[in-house]
């Protein structure tokens, strides 16, 4: 498949003397050192964001779903389309398989094709949230918080499968998600579920290579609508603190309640050495799973303005997980990591010093006034300078439109392909 991407330079070619005077005059409008930024090209060029292998298709909803054409169709395809995101922008090295949407059948074949597009493999995540076909146990009520310990045992093999899968192919994380809780009230209880869900983790738990992490990720509610057994931060740090060094919290920004502090929340498990990871999106009201930074901003600046708050270093798992129910998949991520690096940008931009000072003297209008100068801050001609260095497109979206990506794709796949996924 040709997509052109050698194009990348030529059009870059032709930007660069408008990129150069654009970041020409962003640096001499502001009293930062070379060196300054210099420190900030290098953090931000580090920030490699993995792409959901189950979001490269048309996401849907239950009332429809309206497929754009050119879906990937196998997990070669998958690892193709997120190659082309990393050439465009340079921020997209590495694609999360869901299994069994994703299963690596031949994994040597597998690592070959990402080796040549360049992508890794970021956390691995389970499904006992679906029956699968010749499935013996069902999933309906639940599977690691089921009463029935055959369930449970099911359950748990599967999740070992997906470290197994996950370990072939270099794999250094799985994340679980359970959809595991109640649709009414008195239907399950609370205490028997979340230690049957403590012990089959801990199983779990026990076949993680050394290396490796396991990452809790928590949801109030959805499928299940009365509770959910991990519903929440404190649900999940609870089983991480209980399992192990080797277990996190994994936040994914649409499983909170409206109007939750979403960046305390952030504070607090990183205060505890427990924040495992992010997915990524934005919302409005549910799991609306919308492209991130799309509905609100402010709210990402701020939770990356915690994530760089102290001085501990620690790598996290920097992933998207969003559902295109309107909007071109690739193009809707390419909005969505332009979105967390410009947060993280804005949010280098803060005055520490100063911000520390007048928090400590109490001085509210001066904390607001620093911090939002750095929010205001259009930093988009510093991240372009950054694909520029890494040889990606100055201007990713602009390109893929250009070069009619998704036009070759269709032309290559079909008007009608489906790919597996939400
Ligand atoms: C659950 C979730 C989870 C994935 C699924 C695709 O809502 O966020 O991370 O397994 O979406
Ligand atoms: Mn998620």
């Amino acid at each position: 498949m040709n997509l052109n991407l050698q194009r990348i330079a030529e059009e870059n070619e032709s930007a660069l003397s408008d990129h150069q005077a654009h970041w020409d005059s962003f640096r001499s409008l502001r009293s930062y050192s070379d060196s300054f930024w210099e420190k900030c090209i290098h953090q931000l060029s580090a920030m490699q964001i993995a792409i959901p292998s189950w979001a490269l298709g048309t996401g849907g909803t239950r009332f429809g779903r309206f497929p754009g054409g050119g879906e990937p169709r196998n997990l070669e395809e998958k690892i193709a389309d997120v190659g082309a995101l990393h050439a465009l922008n340079g921020h997209c090295g590495s694609i999360s398989l869901h299994i069994p949407w994703d299963i690596p059948d031949n994994a040597d074949h597998i690592r070959q094709v990402a080796r040549e597009w360049g992508i890794a493999f970021d956390a691995v995540n389970s499904n006992t949230f679906q029956d699968q076909t010749n499935q013996e146990h069902s999933y309906k009520f639940g599977s690691l918080a089921h009463t029935d310990a055959a369930v449970r045992q099911q359950a748990v093999e599967h999740n070992q499968q997906v470290i197994d899968y996950g370990r072939a192919l270099g794999s250094k994380a799985i994340t679980v998600w359970l959809s595991d809780g109640a649709n009414f009230p008195g239907q399950q209880n609370f205490r028997r579920a979340f230690e049957r869900t403590l012990a089959s983790l801990q199983k779990i738990y026990g076949h993680l290579p050394n290396d490796w992490q396991m990452l809790v990720e928590y949801k109030p509610y959805e499928p299940n609508f009365y509770s959910t057994v991990i519903q929440d931060w404190g649900s999940s740090l609870l089983l991480a603190s209980r399992l192990g060094p080797q277990a996190y919290s994994l936040v994914d920004l649409g499983h909170h309640l409206p109007n939750t502090n979403i960046e305390q929340i952030v504070s607090r498990l990183r205060m505890e050495g427990k924040l495992g990871g992010f997915h990524f999106n934005d919302s409005k009201y549910g799991d609306d799973d919308l492209t991130v930074g799309s509905i609100k901003p402010y709210q990402l600046f701020l939770i990356f303005l915690e994530l760089l708050e102290g001085i501990e270093t620690q790598s996290f798992a920097w992933m998207i997980d969003a559902s295109h129910n309107v909007k071109d998949p690739l193009e809707d991520l390419l909005q969505s990591v332009d979105a967390i690096l410009i947060a993280y940008a804005q949010a280098l931009l803060v005055d520490r010093e100063a911000l520390y000072q007048a928090q400590e003297d109490n001085d509210v209008v001066m904390c607001q006034e620093i911090i939002q100068s750095a929010f205001r801050t259009d930093v988009r001609p510093l991240l372009a300078e950054i694909r520029h260095r890494a040889e990606a497109a100055l201007h990713p979206l602009s390109l893929y439109r250009k070069l009619q990506i998704r036009q070759t794709l269709v032309n290559e796949r079909g008007a009608k392909t489906l790919a597996t996924g939400l």
